[in-house]
């Protein structure tokens, strides 16, 4: 018998057509989002969930959607998932590492150099006629090359941006993680390990790629802000809840840093508003990963999981590979 697999936001032609191939897919239309409750309607006798980052697994949505084997998010973070929940329900949860790390990398880098050379105040005041001579300070920003690169989470993201500075701005790398990388990955990536606050110190550049959880809540609030220069820049392409958004627009209010550059909010889809006014953050809509090959390759591999955990095989990215038959 054919399973039943809900697709829960609009995916890749060529995906929905692998997936009706072997499932009855019953697939979200055109731009809708589901709500927590649609979603538990929608998940009802079907076997498999095709999700993105945004779609909330939680025990109770487990409990309600008994028949539910296999989750499987187009997103490295699983933050929106119950990975507990799941495994003591053996739901197999899968994710998409890897496909994304260099374009993400890149975003990173383009989002620290478009804040600390306020690309975005500039071509804000040029295109509201605000652009009117040359005097020596005029949007004067700080360097990337040669300065500290702060890097709070060094995962396979992390690396990749460390790679970026050091091979490419001849960039000063220091990093932060929950563990230290070995001794021949820090001398490739020109890397040296420090505590938390020695981080927050010495960056000129400190970015955010700390995978979201409960310890990492607020991780960067008022008292890791006051450590940081005065001419530092922050940039935050982990997740919306790692940052305080209050102490930060504070922060950027007054100066007490120069500028900030963030791809992820705590409330996303909606921004702070204390955010919105202020001219030294630059503010994206979660695209680091945004490139349509990374995209496509991310949509083809979460359909790869799910295909595979349902059909009886090991999937290329399991998070929770302890429930796999042996
Ligand atoms: C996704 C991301 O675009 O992979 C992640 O964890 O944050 C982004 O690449 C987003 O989560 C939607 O799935």
């Amino acid at each position: 018998m054919r399973k039943n697999i809900l697709v829960a936001r609009r995916a890749p032609a060529a995906v929905i057509e692998q997936l009706s191939a072997q499932f009855d897919v019953d697939a979200v239309q055109g731009e809708t989002v589901l709500t927590p409750d649609e979603l538990r309607a929608r998940l009802q006798g079907k076997a498999g969930a095709y999700i993105t980052g945004s779609e909330r697994i939680t025990a109770d949505l487990l409990d309600a959607c008994p028949e539910l084997r296999v989750v499987s998010t187009m997103s490295v973070g699983y933050n929106h998932i119950d990975l507990a929940a799941c495994t003591a329900r053996r739901v197999l949860v899968t994710n998409t590492p890897d496909v994304l790390t260099e374009t993400t990398a890149d975003f990173g880098f383009a989002l620290l150099m478009a804040t600390a050379r306020r690309m975005s105040e500039g071509e804000r005041l040029l295109r509201d006629g605000q652009w009117k001579r040359w005097s020596w300070d005029y949007l004067a920003g700080s360097d990337i090359h040669g300065a500290t690169l702060g890097i709070l989470g060094m995962g396979r993201i992390g690396q990749a941006i460390a790679r970026r500075g050091h091979l490419g701005f001849g960039m000063k790398v220091i990093y932060h993680n929950r563990s230290r990388l070995p001794a021949d990955i820090e001398g490739q990536l020109g890397a040296r390990y420090v505590s938390k606050d020695e981080l927050l110190r010495e960056a000129d550049h400190l970015i955010l790629v700390l995978p979201y959880s409960a310890e990492a809540h607020h991780c960067i609030a008022a008292g890791e802000i006051a450590l940081m220069k005065p001419t530092a820049t922050l940039v935050n392409i982990a997740r919306g809840g790692v940052v305080d958004e209050d102490a930060l627009a504070a922060a950027l209010r007054e100066h007490r840093i120069a500028a900030a550059g963030l791809d992820v909010f705590e409330g996303e889809p909606k921004v702070n508003p204390a955010l919105l006014t202020l001219p030294n953050v630059v503010l994206t809509p979660h695209i680091a990963s945004a490139t349509m090959p990374t995209r496509l390759a991310m949509a083809q591999l979460a359909a790869d999981n799910l295909v595979a955990a349902l059909t009886g095989t090991v999937p290329p990215t399991p998070l929770n590979p302890e429930i796999l038959p042996a």
